[in-house]
């Protein structure tokens, strides 16, 4: 038997539980790692120099793939630059497999190059970490190997899925000799793990029946989650018998519910306190992860429900309003389905629930109005080039929405109910500036028949500069990318704003442009530097004609940040008409 034979057998192991896609780091010792992987038949293969890009790559790879990606990376630091990868991971709640090669313990700090102490080096930003054996020469050492990878795997992709690190060191030789073979053991034993949606049971749909039944002011918020079809078409189904306002962020990706609330964080915003007493809710119904309404959120914890239900299949729950009271082990298709079957209040608590959700209806309707008629304004700038890129999306794309203005624009504008082929993507479990661009690029390989429009800020796009540092094409790229030369944030948000600092520690102010990174990496550059153009640059911009695409407007943050205002000032003038 190969002297590896049991670390070549993990890309077995991986392919048989379904990986697809691997990311592989250079280095040395990690060449047992890459053997198995790259001479893996079944599985995809690709190279990232910098580990902190491929730990991202490796997440849009398992967004995209719907399946655990693998990242593979070398001893030493290589390892913890995978650390904001992995911690987006993690809170994100998307599968990884990641392979960190190490040196044999006895080697650890004795001044021996690229040596660093890896073992629980994600501390609690992975679901677990393990250590595979040093030596292979006893048959419990094989036996371990494998039941470690096959019990990661399924780790991984156990609601609420994440990160799961193995570290494995390996003495030298670390290579193949040239007439050695990689070869895999077909028969490696698969450790299959079923996995059963938790089911209401019939006590518990009882119990639901008859909080529902005496509420009659009841609100959902859905946070961020994976686009579904099917639980799309199950809240349309529950909202049309029940008249419960539904109301959602843009990442959440249930635009294509016909009468969404998606425009909280706009009216919320300006409304008067009495409008927001108005929506208080006395049951509030929340699925998903983060919201991103900044202004929902005060809300909600301001005027607090009486009661508040969190659908949550599985895992730790958050309390982000401060008011939850009960949590329901379920899927939210499951549970709507369930409700969609009560029957509906009648009479004077029906009337109430549909008064309810007019209200709602009103401030929604207000919010869309105000956007209408702002565009277009007098000056161009950011907010009306997102509203523009948002329009005229291909039918069926990814949309990546990176931290911090991208994703807030987006969300201010928000997409149709039509626009229903579009997923959106953003970074949002660390809200991290850092692996945006990588992150829209592991989607980009992993389906690259699938158009990706990744919206970002100048910060964000030269941060993560190295996702352009590789070797495979991405035709299906489209970047718009809004440079204000600095963190257009920090203008927005309440406190740096007069502070003498804010420019030079906070906005960071930057004069980088695109146009020579673009020239770098081979990269179609299209400089919209007047209004009167972007009619033809967005035409060539959705040209998806074999080449990546960058749409860079440079504006300053003063006009940015006075359209902003004038944006916020138009909604508040709505309500003293
Ligand atoms: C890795 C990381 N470092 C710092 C931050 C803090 N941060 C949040 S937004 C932001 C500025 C982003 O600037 P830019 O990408 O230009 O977007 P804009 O605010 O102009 O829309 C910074 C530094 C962060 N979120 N992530």
């Amino acid at each position: 038997m190969n002297r590896f034979q049991p670390i070549y057998d993990i890309a077995e192991i991986c392919s048989g539980k379904g990986v697809v896609n691997a990311v592989l780091c250079p280095g040395s010792r990690c060449a047992p790692l890459v053997m198995a992987f790259a001479r893996h038949e079944k599985i995809k293969t690709r190279t990232f120099s910098d580990e902190r890009s491929a730990g991202f790559v490796a997440l849009g790879l398992s967004q995209q793939s719907k399946q655990p990606a693998v990242v593979v990376c070398t001893s030493g630091t290589a390892a913890y630059n995978l650390s904001p990868a992995v911690a987006e991971a993690f809170f994100s709640e998307t599968p990884l497999l990641v392979l960190t090669a190490d040196r044999p313990a006895e080697w650890i700090a004795q001044h021996d190059g690229q040596t660093i102490y890896q073992a629980d080096i994600f501390g609690k930003h992975v679901k677990k970490s393990f250590q595979l054996p040093q030596e292979y020469d006893h048959p419990d050492n094989l036996w371990a190997i494998n039941r470690i990878v096959n019990e990661a795997i399924n780790l991984a992709k156990q609601e609420p899925c994440g990160p799961v690190h193995i570290n494995a060191p390996f003495r030298e030789p670390l290579y193949p000799s040239s007439n050695e073979d990689v070869t895999f053991t077909k028969s490696v034993r698969i450790l299959e793990e079923e996995i059963n949606e938790t089911i209401i049971s019939d006590d518990a749909k009882l119990n639901i029946q008859i909080g529902f039944k005496s509420y009659h002011h009841v609100l959902i918020v859905a946070g961020q989650q994976d686009y579904n079809p099917e639980l799309i078409k199950t809240l349309n189904e529950f909202f049309s018998k029940h008249n419960i306002p539904i109301v959602a962020d843009i990442t959440a990706n249930v635009h294509p519910i016909e009468k969404l609330v998606a425009h909280p964080d706009l009216f919320l915003g300006q409304a008067s306190e009495e409008v927001k007493k108005s929506l208080q809710p006395d049951l509030l119904i929340t699925f998903g992860k983060s919201v991103l309404s900044k202004n929902l959120k005060v809300f909600l914890r301001k005027y607090s429900p009486k009661a508040h239900w969190h659908i949550q299949q599985a895992g730790p729950v958050v309390d982000v309003f401060q008011n939850l009271t009960k949590v329901i082990r379920s899927t939210p298709q499951k549970f709507f389905k369930t409700v969609s079957q009560f029957s509906r209040t009648e009479g004077f608590e029906n009337q109430k629930q549909n008064n309810y959700n007019k209200l709602w209806e009103i401030e929604e309707r207000r919010a869309q109005r105000c956007i209408t008629e702002f565009f277009p304004h007098k000056d161009f700038a950011e907010l009306e080039l997102v509203r523009e890129i948002l329009l005229a999306l291909p039918a069926n794309c990814n949309l990546h929405l990176a931290n911090s203005m991208s994703v807030r624009y987006a969300n201010f504008i928000g997409l149709t109910a039509a626009q229903s082929g579009i997923h959106v993507y953003s970074n949002r479990g660390t809200s991290g500036i850092d692996g945006c661009t990588s992150t829209a690029i592991g989607h980009c390989l992993a389906d690259n028949k699938r158009p990706n429009i990744l919206i970002t800020g100048d910060l964000a796009f030269f941060y993560d500069r190295n996702a352009f540092w590789n070797n495979y094409p991405t035709p299906n790229l489209r970047i718009a990318l809004l440079n204000n030369h600095g963190g257009l944030i920090f203008k927005i948000i309440d406190g740096p704003g007069t502070l003498p600092e804010t420019d030079e520690y906070f906005v960071t102010t930057q004069k980088l442009n695109a146009k020579s990174l673009c020239e770098e990496f081979g990269i179609s550059h299209l400089a919209l530097d007047l209004k009167r153009k972007l009619k033809n640059l967005l035409k060539d911009f959705y040209d998806f004609d074999g080449a990546t695409k960058i749409l860079e407007l440079e504006s300053s943050s003063s006009i940015n940040k006075t359209i902003f205002d004038n944006f916020k000032l138009k909604i508040k003038k709505a309500y003293d008409l």
